[in-house]
């Protein structure tokens, strides 16, 4: 395989904005990629960083005039063609957030390349996190809104014109590691039928029963699979750098685990990191874990 690092510097649709600064950190503090790229034939992958999709100044205005609704559509606009053509270049992409808004363009991208490639899209989804994201009122910050986006629960005129929504059907999505949800995201859940493998799960099946399960489920039933993984399923008690840590959540190993799983599978398609806040990561933890994180998804097994 031939991976992609793709960053992506949009912190404005969550709480606070520390995962702006992620990419760009990460590359100074564990993600050389130059190194990296010497220490290929090690691990036997191919990686390039592309750099960043970045923020420009009408997104900056955007957001300046309180219009983060629309700085989120045009961000993901560029980003979606971004990780699009990193698809028509044969590459896996790797997508570093940046809050979770950006998902929208990085799942609408990979669905979008399976509908080009297969005339039709059936792009399963593994999202990984202490929320589900699928807030769909119009009130709340969009980072906890991301899947309802992407299904066309929540703002779907604006989004629909750009090809952002309806990208993915509720049967494909496999949630890991929730133990934070808001009432209507239960009903959803509850009314769609969604597979949801909260923490709970994971303590009585352990992670490799439960990404097992799900990885085989998904090869049977989907053309190609991507991974999203907020930050915030790990521990919030342990690793602090992101908007909103939540105390017990994925051990290093269980994350390790799921994304080890993951990116071995024929129909992986990529991933993207999210959440991850320099700033909020006051003992250096969580920036040693998303260097783990990234260095499995790359291919360094040990
Ligand atoms: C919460 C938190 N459900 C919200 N969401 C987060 O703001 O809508 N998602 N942090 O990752
Ligand atoms: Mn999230
Ligand atoms: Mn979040
Ligand atoms: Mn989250």
């Amino acid at each position: 395989r031939a991976y992609e690092i793709i960053g992506a510097p949009f912190g404005f649709a969550a709480n606070k904005s520390g995962s702006r600064t992620a990419p760009d950190y990460l590359r100074e503090n564990g993600l050389n990629i130059k190194i990296r790229q010497r220490t290929n034939e090690f691990w036997g992958s191919d990686i390039e960083d592309f750099g960043n999709v970045e923020v420009d100044s009408q997104i900056n205005e955007l957001y300046k005039s309180e219009k983060t609704l629309e700085a989120v559509k045009l961000y993901c606009e560029k980003l979606n063609d971004c990780v699009y053509n990193s698809y028509v270049r044969g590459k896996t992409p790797i997508i570093i957030g940046g809050d979770h808004s950006i998902s929208v363009g990085t799942v609408s991208a990979a669905s979008r390349y399976l509908k080009e490639t297969n005339s039709k899209s059936n792009l399963g989804l593994i999202w990984v996190d202490a929320h589900a994201d699928l807030n769909n009122l119009e009130n709340g910050n969009i980072h906890g809104k991301s899947v309802a986006i992407s299904l066309g629960y929540v703002y779907q005129d604006m989004f629909k014109l750009s090809n952002l929504t309806d990208v993915i059907d509720t049967k494909n999505i496999m949630y890991i590691g929730i133990r934070d949800l808001m009432p209507n995201e239960y009903v959803t859940i509850q009314n769609k039928n969604i597979s949801l493998y909260g923490m709970d799960k994971i303590d009585k099946s352990g992670i490799r029963e439960v990404i097992k399960e799900i990885v085989s489920k998904l090869e049977e039933t989907t053309d190609g699979i991507f991974l999203s993984f907020d930050i915030d399923a790990c521990d919030g008690g342990v690793y602090r750098g992101c908007a909103t840590p939540e105390v017990g959540g994925l051990t290093a190993r269980e994350a390790i685990q799921i994304i080890d799983y993951v990116s071995q599978s024929k129909k992986f398609m990529g991933a993207d990191i999210v959440e991850y806040s320099p700033e909020d990561d006051t003992n250096g933890n969580t920036n040693q874990l998303v260097i783990k994180l990234i260095d499995t998804l790359v291919g360094y097994r040990m």
